[in-house]
């Protein structure tokens, strides 16, 4: 399986789950450094500001990446880090900075993800104030001014589904609330945020500017029209929802319509979505699974059964999950790589196709209950082979079908901080041991053969 010339093989971090680092440096806390102290927010009270300190090993960790043959590497960085209101904080910067000519000095292309749920605690509100979005545009201008020069891939926000819905109605990620008008609120000042960075990034001459949206494709159960219905709605807020109007300029009638008793008749103001749909060079979609739903008795009021953490879909609680017979992660989530190749193909069809837009995979892999380190020092974590394969496997059948894919980024370079589940879900291809010693596992020796043939081998 041969990919095109030029294709991007890489990993992908984020701030929060790997920096550590998280006072020193002038570096104020995010809503997560909060979150991390609310009781029973996080499993076993594991504190995710300690990270994997790739603040202080980013040296070695860029070494690693180059020792693969990796391409890109995909990381984001901390508002609260970099920023201190309107201000620059000079030394959060200079992290990045030394970072990216890390990456470039070893062949390795940075792409940036600007948000990636670490909000700085001092914005009143977070999301749901529509000033948070014009104040994201400032920081955006201010970190390109610094690395723009340097950075030829920007993407906006990393999954914004989980930064408002999960955040604000789910209760499960910072900050935590449970309230569907919050969530529709952060839902639209997140894309807002987003257009209103890429104007940012606009102006100070971006080479290449995106978002990364996830994608948790539904099917329904049966062809019964409430399974098919519960299957449309669940699809609309966690999908649709923020696709559409990124490509169309619109909201998707029938999610609105769905969303309406919790949607403040003023939080669209005039020019919103033309700000949302200015046009974009790169869709990133980040995809784990495919779940399956059919239609039940709702419950208040608002969540999903079947998962053992609800879900926040505000307007389907009557949607239950059923189980498929496919091997699961340790996220519990079922493995089946084909929904990656139709993902690929719809968006590449009903949106990304259209508008001239190519994608990249921004994010994909597996949590699993990795074997310890061998005798020989190898950790032989070959379900996380099994599942790279599998996905990339449909990566290549939908280039083969049509899709414009440009790229590949492995969630994740190293084990971190899982956010409400804390250290325990381990999704690296490499291991971090309590001493924080880097041990690459099976799966890196694998990918890395695989990035530097630029194939896989059947
Ligand atoms: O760890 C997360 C990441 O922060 C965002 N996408 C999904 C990953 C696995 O849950």
């Amino acid at each position: 399986m041969q990919f095109p010339p030029g294709f991007l093989w890489g990993t992908a971090t984020s701030a929060f789950q790997v920096e550590g680092a998280h006072d020193i440096d002038g570096r104020q806390p995010s809503i997560w450094d909060e979150f991390c102290d609310v009781p029973g927010a996080i499993e076993g009270g594991e504190d995710g500001r300690q990270g994997v300190d790739h603040y202080h090993r980013y040296r070695e960790d860029v070494a690693l990446m180059a020792g693969l043959g990796l391409n890109s590497y995909r990381f984001s960085v901390s508002w609260p880090r970099v920023m201190h209101g309107d201000r620059v904080n000079p030394a959060g910067m200079d992290f990045y900075s030394r970072l990216v000519d890390e990456l470039l000095g070893a062949g390795i292309e940075p792409w940036l993800t600007l948000y990636h749920w670490d909000l700085p605690a001092s914005l009143p509100g977070g999301w749901t104030n529509r000033d948070t979005a014009y104040r994201f545009a400032d920081y955006t201008a201010a970190l390109h001014d610094r690395l723009g020069d340097r950075v030829p891939t920007w993407t906006t926000l990393n999954e914004p589904w989980c930064s408002s819905f999960l955040s604000y109605a789910g209760g499960e990620h910072a900050p935590g609330h449970t309230d569907p008008v919050e969530a529709v609120r952060a839902m639209h000042h997140l894309l807002l945020g987003h257009g209103l960075a890429l104007q940012a990034l606009r102006a100070g001459g971006a080479e290449r500017a995106g978002i990364t949206l996830n994608f948790s494709p539904v099917l329904p159960a049966s062809d019964d029209p409430a399974d098919v219905d519960v299957t449309r709605r669940v699809d609309g807020t966690s999908n649709r929802v923020f696709v559409h109007p990124i490509f169309t300029g619109e909201y998707p009638p029938d999610v609105r319509a769905d969303l309406d008793r919790w949607w403040d008749a003023d939080l669209v103001a005039e020019g919103d979505l033309a700000t949302i749909s200015a046009p974009i060079d790169v869709l990133g979609l980040n995809y784990y699974a495919t779940a399956m739903v059919r239609a039940g008795e709702p419950v208040e009021p608002w969540q999903v059964r079947g998962r053992d953490r609800w879900t926040p879909h505000i307007a389907a609680p009557d949607a239950e999950y059923v189980s498929r017979d496919l091997p699961r992660t340790a996220m519990d989530w079922e493995v089946e790589g084909d929904g990656l190749r139709r993902l690929l193909l719809w968006l590449h069809r009903e949106y990304a196709g259209p508008a001239g837009v190519p994608l990249v995979v921004t994010e994909n892999g597996a949590a699993y209950p990795d074997a310890e380190v061998g005798p020989d020092g190898v950790v032989r974590d070959l379900d996380r082979i099994g599942y790279l394969r599998e996905h990339l496997a449909a990566v290549h059948a939908a280039i083969a079908e049509g899709a414009d894919v440009r790229g590949y980024l492995e969630w994740s370079l190293l084990d971190n901080f899982e956010w409400a589940w804390g250290y325990d879900k381990k999704f690296g291809i490499v291991a971090v041991d309590a001493a924080l010693n880097r041990i690459p596992k099976a799966s890196a020796a694998w990918y890395g053969a695989v990035a530097r043939r630029g194939g896989v081998e059947h």
